[in-house]
């Protein structure tokens, strides 16, 4: 049986416990269905009282939605408001000053503490240092940092001038850097010069200084260093400067850019189906919206919580839930530095039994490896740790199988806390389909049922709502107003993407299959639908891989397919032609190792192929058109049964059987 076969018949359901729905913000299903009731009874005036109810506005809304100009959606638009305001000043008002903000745990364990006051100071002094610089209101800043406290002060400080920043993930290579900085027209980076991770220094700056010595950077006139290690890099005079001497002698308070609504507060690049990655728009007004709603309603979060995301600042959830989410809603938040195997695999109990972390959100993929090291080393085990602390879990990045769930729910949750499974997307800004902590019965591997407000269905090929029980094409019907508003400089290819006319040009198209339960409606994600990879939680698209590959000399030709994988839930897996005869034994061996390497340089360790096959050729149809969904069979070393007589070269099959 298939695993979608095995999530389709799961019928294990947990009830969240009842002292949880007692105290839950939405406490019950009758709560979360007249949510959706009222939503689908007035959409708009739905939304405009969450606007006045969450956000303190400088200038206060009249239109709710536009959808003039469809798909490019405005919300809020008369609307003006500044994002770190409300996460910040606005918690200084309401008695938060002296309430920690940041629990800031460093690789090697050292904690330091941050309250709303001072961040507050920090980010204005950091703010009126940029704009010292001449940076300003509509300026692009990339931001290439490791996790601190400082990423968070450099994303707040843009928000609070207007300038849009763009978070390139340290795991990117300085091509993959250089192309965001062309593609933003940035202005700045701000970096650091190395960043700690599992006991090891990395370089941060001189991967800055590779990308902007690549050419078509002009445009960057200074680079601010914060100094995590204390490293000697490189300092070019006139451009490169110092984090600390950028906040020195700056004004401790700073006044706000008020800006429209729909003002970018970012831009985030992330995979697609073709080639090139997309910079995802995000508005001001409606992304923060849903980033307060979200931690209010999934994760039920309260002023006794604290709340931990291990996600990285440089993906859209470590956005969405450190950047902005938890500071908007005045929470307290652990921010960790490091990695979860050092110093050894029990780092995150360890860390939430000191912290007396009350909210937990990771990945399966880092729940899926830590059950491996708590098997094979029981010091690592869960139980050896006390985290009686946890009341609430999540899981986000990918489908967690129902039995990493079970685990999570049993080690973890001691039975004891819901688990949301949050489905959504560097494009939809913030949670869409996920269970309520306090409401919705639970089923390990399925997301359940959409946000109230959230109009998610599925569709098949042409548009058309399909039954439950029927697998399809997962949509969103209505504009929501944390959506991605177009493609950084791309609007038609916004457009095709998300909107194709195929589907009448209103439909958003999520790139994921879904398969709602016949008598529950409980949504479970199939996977994606387009030539996207989800390895370890992170999206790579094939293309940008395979174009990777033959941009090396000694390449005519590569394929790259997903292959499921027990930890990573997919591995690269790259058929490649090489221009030479096809190597074999240690030669191969040898060619594969400097591929993979090339491949870290041209894009990021993150998109390194795990396996790579050689052949003399790939399978081929008659047009041309490479057979990738064979690739896949051969790739998960299983026999094909489909019709190959199609095929250009039925014969290189047997070839591309074998792994290397
Ligand atoms: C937030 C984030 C988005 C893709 C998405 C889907 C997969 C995310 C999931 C999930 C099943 C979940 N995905 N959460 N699949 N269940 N709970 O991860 O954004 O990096 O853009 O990835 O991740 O395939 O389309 P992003």
């Amino acid at each position: 049986m298939s695993d979608i076969e095995t999530l389709k018949q799961e019928n294990r359901i947990f009830n969240p416990p009842a002292e949880f729905v007692k105290n839950a913000t939405i406490s019950g299903m009758e709560a979360y269905k007249a949510m959706c009731a009222e939503a689908e009874r007035d959409y708009e005036g739905f939304w405009a009282r969450h606007a006045r109810e969450n956000l303190e506005w400088h200038k206060p809304f009249t239109k709710t939605l536009d959808e003039s100009n469809a798909p490019f959606y405005k919300w809020f638009e008369d609307g003006q408001l500044n994002v770190s305001y409300n996460c910040l000043d606005r918690n200084l008002k309401n008695g938060n000053a002296d309430r920690t903000a940041i629990i800031f745990e460093a690789d090697d364990g050292k904690v330091a503490n941050v309250t709303y006051a001072q961040l507050h100071e920090r980010v204005c002094r950091f703010a009126n240092g940029l704009k010292s610089l001449g940076i300003k209101k509509g300026d692009r800043v990339i931001v290439y940092m490791p996790m601190s406290v400082e990423g968070v002060v450099a994303m707040q400080a843009c928000a609070r001038i207007g300038a849009t920043h763009s978070v390139v993930f340290g795991g990117f290579s300085a091509k993959s850097l250089q192309e965001r900085i062309i593609d933003a027209g940035a202005v700045a980076v701000i970096t650091a010069d190395e960043q700690v991770r599992g006991g090891k220094h990395l370089p941060l700056k001189a991967i800055v200084d590779e990308a902007l010595g690549m050419g078509g950077c002009e445009v960057i006139k200074n680079v601010i260093v914060y100094q995590r290690t204390n490293a000697n890099v490189g300092m070019v005079a006139g451009r490169d400067l110092k984090m600390q001497d950028v906040l020195a002698n700056q004004s401790a308070t700073c006044e706000p850019e008020w800006v429209d609504a729909e003002h970018p507060l970012f831009i985030l690049y992330t995979s697609g189906s073709t080639g090139k990655p997309k910079g995802v728009q995000h508005s001001s007004g409606g992304y923060l919206l849903w980033a307060m709603l979200t931690m209010k309603w999934t994760f039920d979060i309260k002023p006794t919580d604290i709340f931990w995301c291990t996600a990285d600042i440089g993906w859209v959830t470590g956005h969405t839930y450190i950047a902005y989410g938890p500071l908007a809603v005045g929470a307290t938040q652990v921010v960790f530095e490091g990695v979860p195997t050092y110093p050894n695999a029990g780092r995150f109990w360890d860390m939430i039994q000191k912290h007396k972390t009350t909210i937990f959100y990771t990945a399966p993929t880092a729940i899926r490896s830590l059950i491996k090291a708590a098997d094979a080393d029981a010091n690592v085990h869960p139980s050896k740790y006390d985290l009686s602390s946890l009341r609430l879990l999540g899981t986000v990045g990918e489908p967690i199988n129902p039995e990493a769930w079970m685990w999570y729910y049993r080690n973890i949750g001691r039975e004891n806390c819901p688990i949301v499974d949050t489905f959504w997307q560097t494009e939809t800004g913030g949670h869409m389909i996920t269970p309520l902590p306090g409401a919705t019965p639970m089923v390990p591997g399925s997301c359940t049922l959409p946000l109230p407000g959230i109009m998610a269905a599925v569709v098949d090929e042409t548009g058309n709502d399909l039954p439950n029980g029927q697998g399809g094409i997962l949509v969103v019907k209505r504009p929501w107003p944390s959506m991605i508003r177009t493609i950084w400089g791309d609007p038609e290819r916004f457009k095709k993407s998300y909107f194709p006319e195929e589907f009448g040009g209103k439909l958003y198209l999520a790139g994921d299959g879904s398969v709602r339960n016949k008598d529950t409606g409980n949504f479970t994600i199939t996977g994606r639908i387009d030539d996207v990879l989800n390895v370890s939680g992170h999206r790579m698209g094939t293309m940008e891989i395979e174009s990777a590959l033959v941009a090396n000399q000694i390449v005519a030709e590569a394929a790259v397919v997903g292959k499921p994988d027990e930890t990573t839930g997919e591995s690269i897996c790259a058929f490649v032609v090489l221009k030479r005869a096809r190597p074999t034994g240690d030669e191969a061996k040898q060619i594969a190792k400097e591929l993979r390497d090339w491949v870290a340089k041209e894009i990021g360790p993150i998109a390194k192929p795990k396996e790579i096959r050689f052949g003399d050729n790939l399978p081929k149809t008659r047009s041309g058109k490479i057979m990738r969904r064979l690739l896949r069979v051969l790739a998960k070393g299983e026999e094909i049964t489909q019709d190959v007589s199609t095929l250009e070269n039925p014969a290189i099959l047997e070839q591309l059987k074998q792994a290397q």
